[in-house]
């Protein structure tokens, strides 16, 4: 398999923090041990858990108000994957990359294939872009796109999404995530009802040209571009939606699309209970849609979601739903985000393997809050980084993801091969 990063230097890496890690797991063991815990179980979970790379994230991302590149940004999709495929080596946690279509599109698609392949990577679900204009389009989407008040709109977006689906089929990919930023900015502006029929018939016609063994995950977003209202705005639009739409018709739960202080656990267990969460674009947020790295502010909240979907596993261990990062990084080298990214939702999977389920039954049984609470906070406060260590020491990972890149050189050699741009500004993007 091809590789960007040594191997020679990957295993020195690994050959100095080696002892320390088998020390470190041993004691671990030991303590999960006293309470009847067998850590080769967790270990095992740990390697088997993938996150997607969106292919978006590997680009440095910027704001409304400006860009700041970074060196050596990739300047197509072959060059997103070359980033992608060091994020998988050093952490082994992300062996699928998300596409995004239009800024994705490959002249030939078998050849993508092949080059993600030789990677060892594959393609997770494919986004639609119908929430800006394509050079050469006919219509625009300035007032929207699958829930315009214009038909010649909508058949466009409509289209736009089959084709997506269509790419999608020849490069692997089991799923279509449909956002669209469509709404209004002034009260008035839109009619609510007639915009979300526009957007239950949209959404049918596309899910008419799905195959039979894709998903479609529907996002949901509360505001941004629109500032009032928007059509998918909450989980109860995209559960009614996806209800309308059929049995293989899904919503999607992005972290950072949520009010603040929005119970996002709670909707995973309502959406769950009726069948119909399909996936996850993981990030975190402190005021908005900020998609910052995973974990970096409610690293709890991202423990709290896994322990619901534990608790629906433990009912149904074979529901697995998409999971995918959905980050913007602006201040940070994307691969080293992404890498320390992937593996703080890892280990917020492996914490949620660590509540005492039967414990924690009984307590909420018996009306123990203090207790209940306590058993949640016991797996969340345990140090389990010798898990996630030995899980990417021993599938051929970097024990340290990110001293590893550091030490790699990766991002001075392409600074190097991907001179940037002199005539690309830098205007804000998401
Ligand atoms: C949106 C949303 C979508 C993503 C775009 C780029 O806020 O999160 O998932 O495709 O950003
Ligand atoms: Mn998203
Ligand atoms: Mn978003």
């Amino acid at each position: 398999m091809k590789q960007l990063i040594d191997q020679n230097l990957l295993q020195e890496h690994n050959a100095k923090q080696e002892a320390a890690v088998t020390s470190d797991y041993n004691a671990l063991a030991e303590k999960l041990d006293r309470s009847s815990v067998k850590i080769d179980t967790i270990l095992e979970q740990a390697k088997q858990f993938t996150v997607a790379v969106p292919s978006w994230g590997v680009g440095t991302g910027g704001t409304r108000f400006a860009r700041f590149p970074g060196l050596g940004e990739p300047r197509n999709i072959f060059e997103k994957l070359d980033d992608c495929s060091v994020i998988q080596l050093l952490s082994q946690a992300t062996p699928a990359v998300s596409l995004h279509i239009p800024w994705d599109r490959p002249n030939d698609p078998n050849e993508l294939r092949q080059y993600a392949e030789q990677y060892g990577l594959h393609f997770d679900a494919m986004n639609s872009n119908t929430f800006q204009d394509q050079i050469g389009q006919e219509e625009s989407y300035k007032f929207g796109s699958l829930t315009h008040t214009n038909k010649a709109v909508r058949e466009q977006a409509i289209a736009h999404n089959i084709d997506v689906v269509e790419l999608g089929q020849k490069l692997g990919s089991k799923a279509l995530t449909v956002w669209v930023g469509d709404g209004s900015n002034f009260p008035g502006q839109q009619h609510f009802k007639n915009s979300f029929t526009h957007y239950l018939e949209s959404i049918k016609e596309v899910y008419n040209n799905l195959p039979d063994d894709w998903n479609m995950l529907l996002e949901h977003k509360i505001f941004e571009p629109a500032f009032y209202s928007t059509v998918i705005q909450d989980w109860g639009s995209s559960y009614l939606a996806a209800k309308e739409t059929g049995e293989r018709c899904l919503s999607l739960v992005d972290l950072g699309h949520h009010a603040p202080n929005v119970n996002i656990e709670m909707i995973v267990s309502r959406l769950a209970q009726f069948g119909k969460l399909g996936g996850f674009h993981f990030n975190d947020s402190k005021y908005g849609d900020d998609d910052l790295d995973s974990g970096s502010i409610n690293p709890y909240q991202l423990f709290l979601i896994f322990n619901e979907l534990t608790d629906i596993r433990s009912q149904d261990p074979a529901y697995s739903p998409f999971y995918m990062l959905d980050q913007s990084h602006n201040v940070t080298d994307p691969v080293e985000s992404l890498m320390y990214s992937a593996a703080e939702v890892q280990r917020a999977f492996v914490k949620s393997l660590l509540v005492d389920r039967q414990a924690l039954a009984q307590y909420q049984e018996a009306n123990d809050p203090m207790m209940a609470q306590a058993s949640l906070k016991q797996a969340y406060n345990l140090d389990v980084e010798p898990i996630l260590q030995m899980a990417r020491l021993q599938t051929g990972g970097a024990i340290d993801p990110v001293g590893c890149y550091r030490a790699s050189g990766y991002r001075a050699a392409v600074a190097k091969s991907r001179p940037a741009d002199p005539t690309k500004t830098g205007s804000g993007i998401v």
